[in-house]
């Protein structure tokens, strides 16, 4: 591959992935942009533990110096999580321009996918996707993560997605595009913070043998484009819908309100609504990302055995 040229894989990793053996990918945008330090660094690192324990080798995701890094250190991870905002967030239309001058990214789920690809990791465990933004008639704000979706063939384990978002018109979109969503253990997409959004998904899966077997299907019938997983956040973990669907009502108005638009709309939507629920909201978002590192991992030892 003669992207190989600005690709630098784990040796960890790249010896896991030669042998045949599980891999997860994760993303270092929720590191850089989606919590705070040290807690973004604790979080990064449990999640790798986690991985690991349920028997896969873990390759976070970023660009560092203009490299593409699949697989970092623990200093590594350090780093972008001191860093923090500083950090650009990488989307694809970014990756070019940062390679090329050299620089750092916090990769997000669309680059997440892509250096994974270039990696060969098939499998990628998050805690959100981005999708289309609510008044997207207006100012036509979809997240490149859904054309990512439809285009690259890695699963994505996520809590579902943000009620920051229209999530109607996110399961559209992705319908439109051939991108199978399936429910694990339900029949509903969670909605991150909690695990009914009140819209159905295509499909409920309840194993991550049967989740495995799906995205190989895929594989083998030459389909393009990813599968998205909608894991919903453990009942321990899970927010008052009220109290939440408050705060995003009002992080969307104020976000309106100050005209903020492009790719600063999600950072500042998460950040507003961190603000308005204090420390619960963030306590749910590390503990889904623990449950998503678990299934992620499994599926991919499951999807070793086939
Ligand atoms: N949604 C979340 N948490 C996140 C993100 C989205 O609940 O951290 C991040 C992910 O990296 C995602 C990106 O890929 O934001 C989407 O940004 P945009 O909407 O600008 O495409
Ligand atoms: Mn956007």
């Amino acid at each position: 591959m003669n992207l190989n040229c600005y690709l630098d894989v784990n040796p960890e990793v790249a010896a896991a992935v030669a042998a045949g053996k599980p891999v997860v990918a994760l993303e270092s945008t929720i590191i850089s942009h989606g919590m705070p330090y040290p807690q973004n660094v604790e979080t990064a690192l449990n999640v790798e533990q986690i991985i690991r324990d349920n028997g896969a080798v873990p390759a976070t995701i970023a660009i560092l110096g203009g490299r593409l890094k699949a697989g970092l250190t623990h200093d590594e991870i350090e780093y972008l999580g001191k860093a923090g905002q500083n950090v650009a967030k990488a989307s694809r239309r970014d990756l070019p321009v940062l390679v090329a001058k050299g620089m750092d990214g916090a990769t997000t789920v669309t680059t997440t996918m892509m250096i994974a690809h270039m990696a060969g990791i098939s499998i990628f465990a998050t805690g959100g996707i981005g999708g289309v933004h609510r008044g997207a008639e207006k100012t036509m704000d979809v997240s490149a993560d859904l054309e990512e979706l439809a285009n690259t063939p890695v699963m994505v384990v996520c809590a579902g997605a943000k009620a920051i978002l229209d999530l109607g018109l996110t399961l559209e979109y992705l319908e439109t595009h051939g991108v199978p969503v399936i429910g694990f253990g339900t029949k509903e997409l969670p909605a991150f913070y909690t695990r009914r959004s009140g819209f159905a998904v295509d499909y409920e899966i309840d194993t991550p043998e049967e989740l495995a077997k799906t995205f190989k299907v895929q594989r083998d019938l030459g389909l393009r484009g990813g599968i998205l997983v909608t894991n919903p956040i453990p009942e321990e973990y899970s927010m008052d819908h009220e109290v939440i669907n408050k705060a995003i009502d009002e992080a969307v108005a104020e976000s309106v309100r100050l005209g903020i638009h492009g790719k600063a709309v999600t950072p500042y939507l998460l950040a507003k609504v961190k603000e308005l629920t204090g420390g619960d909201s963030l306590d749910s978002n590390i503990h889904l990302v623990y449950n998503n590192a678990a299934l992620a991992a499994k599926t991919a030892a499951a999807y070793c055995r086939l």
